[in-house]
């Protein structure tokens, strides 16, 4: 065991992790995750400079580049939000491996919860349950008329975002002519109230928090890393360090929040998750388990 990608600043280690998970030892096993577990499905995060993402965005004409995603200059122009999820979301999406171990320790017995802030629905499509997933940034499952409140489910929706010649770019109801909007939370807008009525009893319980592939800039969110008990082993698996961000706009909404991975029971892996996530279950024997995850892929779904 022990990889140079691993570093425990403190006391808990890798093989602790891998070790605690062989021998039972977690039973209410709390995932928080972002951007970085799709990267390996085709879809861009964010803040990782290659995925260019600012650079799409110039030709949109935007006041500031985060205006693409808030809740205030949506209703005033729809037409940048629907023309970069047709430049970001790939024609075919499958969960990764770290969907995939998701649903494993589903299969075990031993996932309390998922507190995602993708909006991809991968983790349906991995095959964890509907109540074990909270989606804090809502996701493109669902999709409502923002002037009428006619519904519309995703396969609708994807039909409409990746034919705009058939509604200038934007897709309209059916039954209104009002812009359609996924049921996702943009900036400035509330999170779902079902992300807040289960936090305190699932941290409560919480005997390991696994944090995947996110920069952990986004308040409230951010916050869900103090909630577990102080000696609750702490594992952040990412790409680049906790917090680490380029933009102002990032570092302002950190803001608040202690995201630095410093107690005594937290372990910083860093690299790809799904390589990390490969690693540890290499190590325990859950490998054969690991790859026998049935999952579906977006397209079969439609
Ligand atoms: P982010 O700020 O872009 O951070 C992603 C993090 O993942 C970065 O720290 C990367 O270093 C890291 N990362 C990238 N690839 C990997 C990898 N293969 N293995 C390990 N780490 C990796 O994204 P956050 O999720 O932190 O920010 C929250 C935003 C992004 C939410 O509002 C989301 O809705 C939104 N978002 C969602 C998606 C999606 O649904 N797939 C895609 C892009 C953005």
């Amino acid at each position: 065991m022990g990889s140079s990608l691993s570093r425990s600043s403190q006391g808990f280690t890798e093989a602790e992790l891998s070790n605690g998970l062989k021998e039972g030892k977690f039973k209410n096993v709390v995932i928080m995750c972002g951007a970085g577990i799709s990267t390996n499905a085709g879809i861009p995060d964010f803040r990782s400079p290659s995925a260019g993402l600012y650079f799409k965005l110039r030709k949109y004409n935007l006041p500031y580049p985060e205006a693409v995603f808030e809740g205030r200059y949506f209703k005033q122009n729809p037409l940048p939000f629907y023309g970069l999820i047709r430049e970001l979301f790939p024609s075919t999406l499958t969960p990764t491996t770290t969907h995939k171990f998701f649903s494993l320790l589903n299969q075990k017995g031993i996932l309390r919860r998922i507190y995602t802030q993708n909006i991809d629905a991968l983790e349906y499509l991995a095959g964890v349950p509907e109540d074990k997933i909270i989606e804090a940034h809502g996701s493109f499952q669902n999709s409502y008329c923002t002037k009428c409140s006619k519904t519309y489910d995703l396969k609708w929706l994807k039909s409409e975002t990746f034919n705009p010649e058939r509604n200038e770019g934007v897709p309209k109801c059916t039954d209104c002519q009002g812009v359609v909007r996924p049921d996702v939370v943009l900036f400035g807008e509330p999170l779902p109230s079902r992300f807040w009525s289960n936090i305190s009893s699932d941290f409560e319980l919480c005997d390991l928090l696994l944090v995947f592939g996110t920069s952990l800039v986004v308040s409230p969110f951010n916050t869900l890393v103090a909630k577990s008990k102080k000696n609750v082993p702490r594992v952040y698996v990412n790409l680049t360090k906790p917090g680490e961000t380029g933009s102002l706009l990032g570092w302002l909404l950190r803001m608040g929040a202690n995201v630095d991975f410093s107690r005594e029971s937290d372990l910083v892996m860093l690299g790809d998750c799904d390589k990390s996530v490969s690693r540890v279950c290499d190590d325990i024997g859950w490998s054969e388990d690991l790859n026998a995850i049935q999952v579906t892929s977006l397209e079969d779904t439609l």
